[in-house]
């Protein structure tokens, strides 16, 4: 049980230093494919800047949390079975109003600091789940679903 706790703090630590190194991580996207730092942003079909904070994955019927930041979604990327139905809680942690918008439609959640809202959607097919913020898109504060 001891042991169990250790491995967990460490994760936890782990967790926590991961996401402040990945905070001035940002990646590049040409409209044409280029070498992204990750690789998630054109998996994702993103162009543009994308200012990545990590990945979350969601089973079928699953929920996952999507923390809205100044100005960046947290995690950037949504790991989903295509046309599975999740839910997605999305958190605005930031000082700063932001919105949630599918670019394909369907999708367009306005959020003031400190507002939590669920929504219910289909996880994207591939390529074809690239989401952004409104106000701050110019800032790379834009992700997208990845079809599992
Ligand atoms: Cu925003």
């Amino acid at each position: 049980m001891r042991k169990l706790v250790a491995v967990m703090a460490v994760a936890g630590l782990l967790a926590s230093g991961c996401g402040k190194s990945s905070k001035s991580a940002s990646t590049t996207t040409a409209a044409t494919g280029g070498a992204g730092g990750s690789g998630l942003a054109q998996q994702a079909g993103l162009k543009g800047t994308t200012d990545e904070h990590g990945s979350a994955s969601v089973a079928a019927g699953g929920t996952v949390t999507v923390e809205l930041h100044d100005v960046y979604f947290q995690p950037t990327y949504i790991k989903a079975p295509s046309g599975a139905k999740i839910t997605l809680v999305l958190k605005n942690v930031g000082k700063l109003p932001h919105t949630f918008t599918l670019d394909a439609g369907g999708v367009d959640e306005k959020l003031s600091p400190g507002e939590t809202k669920s929504v219910s959607l289909n996880a994207p097919a591939q390529l074809s789940g690239a989401f952004h913020c409104r106000f701050h898109q110019g800032s790379g504060m834009q992700g997208g679903f990845i079809a599992t």
